[in-house]
């Protein structure tokens, strides 16, 4: 494969996909924030803010592709938001425009956590954040938009739903995203050609999943997983806020909620 640039290389996903890539890309380039593991050995390591635009531009120069993890992975004050999710993600995008890199991006199912759960989704639907994190991903999915429309950046933005190792709740048995999907999902974006502009539903082929339409056409994908095996084990762990039970977002859109009805 390519060199790839990992952002969020110390987070839970990033950590995951740094050990997925170690061996498959010919240069492997990690960021954070914060401290990174010194696992995989080999890769080239940067800690670095994506607030500070020249550190951005430096670690993604003469890479193929930005794997971009980073940034805050929940809710947070709108400030702190601000800086490292849209502003870092501005940064991101110039600094792919500058390296000729694309961009998977890790997008969140918190840009249409105010749908309620009866509903059906196709990609096409106006976003409907439910906080200022979700906010953010929708604005960087039309970010990556706009890049491509104006600078030719390819990316792909992958709604991701809840990416772990097994679903652990009756809300998870509609979002999981099983870790070896998301690896096929991030390699078939990485290997299109060519790959344009795409927004994803990062989840697993879930027969209680509320995602259907996307645009993965011609994306060489396996089957996906099915979190319907842990039904019987799950559907029962619910919460007692009906709320969180409405929409999908969950605890994200009953974060803060103070609406009369
Ligand atoms: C997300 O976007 C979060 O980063 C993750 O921690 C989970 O909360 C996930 O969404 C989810 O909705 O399950």
């Amino acid at each position: 494969m390519t060199a790839i640039l990992i952002t969020g290389a110390a987070g839970f996903l990033g950590q995951h996909l740094a050990q997925h890539f170690a061996d498959k890309a010919e240069r492997l380039v990690l960021s954070d924030i914060k401290p990174l593991p010194e696992e995989p050995a080999g890769a080239e390591r940067v800690q670095a803010d994506l607030g500070d635009k020249q550190a951005v531009l430096e670690m993604a120069r003469e890479v193929d592709a930005i794997l971009h993890f980073g940034g805050l992975p929940v809710e947070y004050p709108f400030e702190e938001i601000l800086h490292a999710n849209l502003r870092g993600s501005y940064h991101v995008f110039e600094a792919a425009r500058a390296s000729g890199a694309r961009v998977i991006f890790a997008s969140s199912n918190h840009a249409i956590g105010y749908y309620e759960r009866s509903q059906r989704l196709d990609v096409a639907d106006p976003p409907m954040p439910d906080g200022f994190y979700g906010l953010s991903k929708a604005y960087v999915e039309l970010l990556a938009r706009t890049y491509w429309m104006k600078h030719g950046v390819e990316s792909a933005s992958l709604r991701i739903g809840s990416a772990l190792p097994e679903p652990r709740d009756a809300r998870n048995l509609s979002t999981w995203f099983a870790l070896p999907d998301m690896m096929a999902m991030i390699e078939a974006c990485l290997a299109a050609q060519p790959l344009g502009c795409r927004l994803l539903w990062g989840a697993s082929a879930n027969s209680r999943g509320w995602w259907g339409r996307d645009d993965r056409d011609g994306l060489d994908l396996p089957p996906f997983d099915d979190a319907e095996r842990f039904a019987a084990a799950l559907e029962a762990k619910v919460t007692d806020d009906p709320v969180n039970e409405r929409y999908q977002g969950g605890s994200f859109a009953s974060d803060g909620y103070d609406r009369a009805e």
